[in-house]
């Protein structure tokens, strides 16, 4: 633990003497905001497989199982009865776009965990989604405070393409991490790289590291 966090405070210490001769600011909050070789939009992209998968309410259920004591599977109802969180964070896409301040609202992955109990072996997840997405995280990452199930975006729900009725939202790591329509959260005691780690993205994907590829 360590370690890594020496690692990380060099790199971003390091981007940031770069960002400032680039910049030319001495803004410590303007210099760290954007990782390194992003670019800020105001839109809002959708990427997708090519499937946006439709996923009416009425027959949506989230399964949480695994390496847990406990296991549910909500339906919507359930779901929209835990309690509700809202959290404000930035994206950033490995495709170089970073999208700030995103209102969140939705469930707090921590109440999820917290129902479920993770038996002690479990030390990460694998996201499944409708239209066939996986993707996997180390479960701290994942137990973040600002991790949500998402049903809305600023007040308003999500619409079809960007994962409408719920998507996973993990801010601290790319983009390709929070999955859309999600329909499983399955906890494990080993890794499963998913549908874009298997295909050469990173299986972290910390974008102040820029842990894009391999
Ligand atoms: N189910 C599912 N989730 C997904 C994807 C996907 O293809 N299917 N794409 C990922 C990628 S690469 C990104 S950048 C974001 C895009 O989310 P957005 O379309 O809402 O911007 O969703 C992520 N989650
Ligand atoms: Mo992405």
């Amino acid at each position: 633990m360590g370690d890594f966090n020496e690692k990380l405070t060099a790199a971003k210490q390091a981007w940031a003497r770069a960002g400032r001769l680039l910049t030319g600011t001495t803004d410590p909050d303007k210099e760290m905001r954007l990782p390194p070789r992003q670019r800020l939009v105001t839109n809002w992209p959708v990427l997708d497989l090519g499937v946006q998968p439709h996923v009416p309410v009425e027959t949506w259920r989230l399964d949480v199982d695994g390496a847990v004591v406990n296991p549910v599977s909500l339906d919507w109802a359930q779901f929209m009865d835990l309690p509700q969180a809202d959290d404000q964070s930035d994206i950033h896409c490995v495709t170089q776009w970073s999208r700030y301040d995103n209102r969140w609202q939705g469930v707090k992955t921590g109440v999820l965990l917290a129902l479920v109990q993770p038996r002690p072996e479990a030390r990460h997840v694998i996201l499944h989604s409708h239209d066939g997405y996986t993707t996997n995280l180390l479960l701290e990452h994942f137990a973040e405070d600002d991790c949500l199930i998402a049903h809305s975006h600023d007040g308003v729900p999500l619409t079809r393409e960007h994962g409408a009725p719920a998507r996973v939202i993990v801010p601290r790591y790319y983009f390709w991490k929070s999955a859309k329509w999600i329909k499983r959260i399955e906890l494990s005691a080993v890794d499963r790289p998913g549908f874009w780690e298997v295909r050469g993205y990173h299986n972290v994907g910390d974008p102040w590291l820029e842990e894009r590829y391999g």
